[in-house]
């Protein structure tokens, strides 16, 4: 059926997630179909995508590479058992990620989602400490502001309070966030301030006793909380860290991963190398859900040799390696190849910092970030009502013609990677307009 704004379905049913439901249902925004670089909405008209969907969505919309293999593998194996049985894609598509790895990390765990990825990291970092004779190793250390998902493992590690309130928790202790406007307000690319923060790591290790603690979960670019890049120099110090007191690193590169910073991975991109990688969104292009945990070969092999026991690892799901995600996500590799897609948002960063500081003489504009082709801008709250004005500003873009994410009151823009220099003018020109505009 074909859906119009004089003929939507009927909302009720559809528990939306992450989403003001009543507010939604009231106004709703419907997309009906995409292609390249663009949605189009329910009353016809074309909305650029300025967020590559939610940060998934790569090598752009309705990529006919992407469609031809997951139709030629629906109808040759459209679903095989995962436990006790293999099918040959699966392999092929581990070994493929393995070759595009940050060194080291070659061995692969599937799973459906980012939230099932850190879930599963945690898992795999509990089970190494085991095999190793630390098994007291069981508490995680993340970050305020740190989003990992929704999973208990993944709201435990993470740091936004919203999602962890009502909720009894894993044990878990967290460093502090790195957004420091004070100091680095309209940094281009890295904040030069902030990278002792990382020496929180040393604290909570007084705190709690470095044989307690399994891992420290972070994002390398923090991306739902709004875009924090990294001060320069921190990565590099929770490494160090890290390894000093024998805790595993994991870098949670959902967003971060299959070339949002003009390299394969944001370890790459930085030069800091975890023990584990979890990822999602972009590993499919967003097409089918996906997630993998890249995990470093010595981990690996302490927990699959470790154990006498026939299962090393209980741990899996019904889904993991899907054949038909698998064949989307080869298909997606290809093209991020191909099309140079990998490095791409390097060769672009320059002129995306340049179009989006052009944005910092507006009024209600308090701090510009960006990296690679990530971009936060922070507008000044309504008195008594934070969030309100970051909303208007999303359904405002949505009006003008650009989808853009909100979160709180700080705008998101992560375009997919084949975005041209023109789509980059009129979504910053758009921005310009919308937030000139807004009360
Ligand atoms: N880790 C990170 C770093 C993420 O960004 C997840 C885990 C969870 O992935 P799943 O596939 O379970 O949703 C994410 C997801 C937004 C937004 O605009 C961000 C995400 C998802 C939806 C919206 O802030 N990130
Ligand atoms: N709940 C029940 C009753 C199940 O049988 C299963 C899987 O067999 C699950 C949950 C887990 O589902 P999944 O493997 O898709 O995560």
């Amino acid at each position: 059926m074909a859906y119009d704004r004089d003929n939507r379905p009927d909302l009720s049913a559809y528990w939306m997630p992450f989403t003001a439901n009543r507010q939604f249902k009231a106004a709703p925004r419907l997309l009906v179909s995409a292609s390249g670089m663009h949605y189009r909405a329910d009353d016809g008209r074309e909305v650029l995508d300025g967020t590559s969907g939610l940060w998934c969505v790569n090598a752009g919309h309705g990529r006919p590479e992407i469609a031809a293999a997951v139709q030629n593998q629906l109808m040759t194996l459209d679903y095989a058992p995962s436990f006790q049985m293999g099918h040959p894609i699966a392999f092929d598509f581990a070994t493929a990620l393995a070759q595009i790895a940050p060194e080291g990390l070659d061995r692969i765990f599937f799973t459906n989602s980012g939230s099932e990825s850190v879930d599963t990291a945690l898992k795999i970092a509990m089970a190494y400490h085991r095999a190793r004779g630390q098994g007291q190793r069981t508490k995680i250390v993340g970050r305020e502001k740190g989003y990992h998902g929704v999973g208990f493992g993944g709201i435990s590690a993470g740091g936004l309070v919203n999602n962890r309130r009502l909720y009894p928790l894993l044990p878990a202790d967290h460093m502090r966030h790195t957004h420091d406007p004070a100091r680095n307000a309209f940094s281009r690319g890295l904040p030069p301030h902030g990278a002792e923060l990382a020496d929180d790591l040393e604290q909570l290790i007084a705190l709690h006793g470095a044989e307690t603690l399994a891992a420290v979960v972070v994002e390398p670019v923090a991306g739902s909380a709004g875009v924090l890049p990294p001060p320069v120099g921190y990565l590099e110090r929770l490494r160090k860290i890290c390894d000093a007191h024998g805790i595993l690193l994991v870098f949670d590169e959902v967003i971060t991963g299959f070339g949002r910073l003009g390299a394969p991975f944001a370890g790459q991109y930085f030069g800091v190398t975890p023990d584990l990688m979890t990822t999602a969104k972009g590993i499919t292009n967003g097409v089918l859900p996906m997630g993998a945990v890249f995990v470093r070969r010595e981990v690996h092999d302490a927990v699959v040799n470790g154990s006498d026991a026939a299962m090393e690892f209980f741990h899996g799901y019904t889904y993991s390696g899907h054949p038909v995600s698998c064949a989307a996500g080869l298909a997606t590799l290809d093209i991020y190849r191909r099309e140079g897609l990998f490095t791409r948002a390097g060769e672009l960063a320059e002129t995306w910092a340049d179009a989006l500081h052009g944005l910092r003489d507006l009024g209600l504009v308090t701090d510009i970030r960006n990296l690679g082709l990530m971009a936060g801008i922070d507008l000044a709250p309504r008195a008594e009502a934070p969030g309100a004005r970051g909303y208007a500003a999303m359904v405002a873009a949505f009006e003008a013609g650009i989808l853009i994410r909100a979160t709180g009151d700080t705008l998101a823009m992560s375009p997919p990677l084949i975005v041209s220099h023109a789509q980059i003018d009129q979504l910053v020109s758009t921005m310009r307009a919308v937030i000139s505009a807004l009360d």
